[in-house]
């Protein structure tokens, strides 16, 4: 099914979504041998709670904090001595996570709605990872939820996307590949898709995406 017409901008969530995470596990694995997945799925699940965490109990540190916190948490558990300068490294890998191959040209295909990202990244962070994978100059905002220091799902930072783009919520389409994400804007009140690039059982939590696709290209051959 395709967006209602009312749709003219399409947000994008960064990590998962636009950026790849998955590579992570090979510098972990470099690092780490023998651990790398088991590293960098940790980092990551750490990474996503410690943001809930901090929402749910009405505290606010940036992303880069959350994530060196996760990393950390991640390394004590898995007892890996990580030295300052894996940490430094790990950590600054994601200012460098590479866009998935699809991003390109799929934007190019969705050039009828205006193109944005909504991300828990702090600034720095998306200013760098948007600026190293080229596309500054096709995002029309790239916005953090640094400014309303809450975490997504939380639907205070969802709202930040039709405040800073002046657009009405019913005009803006929120595109994800993480499945809390999905569920949090459509909570919000947004039209969805959830990227489901794993084959992954969706949510059952009673809201289901608009639409679900594999890649960023079915979206666009969808409601391109
Ligand atoms: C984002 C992460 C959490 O908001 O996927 O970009």
């Amino acid at each position: 099914m395709g967006p209602p017409r009312a749709i003219n901008a399409l947000v994008f969530d960064a990590y998962g979504t636009l950026f790849e995470l998955h590579s992570l596990s090979a510098l972990c694995e470099q690092l780490f041998p023998g651990q790398g997945a088991a590293l960098s799925q940790l980092w990551r699940a750490k990474q996503v709670e410690y943001a809930w965490l901090l929402t749910l109990t009405g505290r606010y540190e940036d992303f880069w904090y959350v994530t060196g916190s996760a990393l950390d948490f991640a390394c004590r558990m898995l007892r890996l001595p990580c030295e300052p300068a894996m940490r430094t490294r790990l950590l600054e890998a994601y200012l460098h996570r590479k866009p998935y191959p699809e991003v390109v040209p799929a934007l190019k295909a969705l050039s009828r709605y205006t193109p944005a990202i909504l991300s828990n990244g702090s600034p720095r962070m998306l200013q760098e990872v948007v600026a190293n994978a080229g596309l500054q100059g096709m995002l029309s905002h790239v916005m953090s939820v640094d400014e309303a220091k809450v975490y997504k799902p939380s639907p205070y930072a969802y709202q930040l996307a039709p405040q800073k783009m002046g657009l009405n919520k019913s005009a803006i389409g929120f595109v994800s590949g993480n499945s809390w994400d999905v569920l949090g804007a459509r909570a919000c009140g947004f039209w969805t898709c959830w990227v489901n690039r794993d084959d992954s059982p969706g949510e059952v939590l009673g809201l289901s995406p608009d639409l679900i696709v594999r890649s960023l290209t079915e979206l666009a051959d969808s409601v391109g």
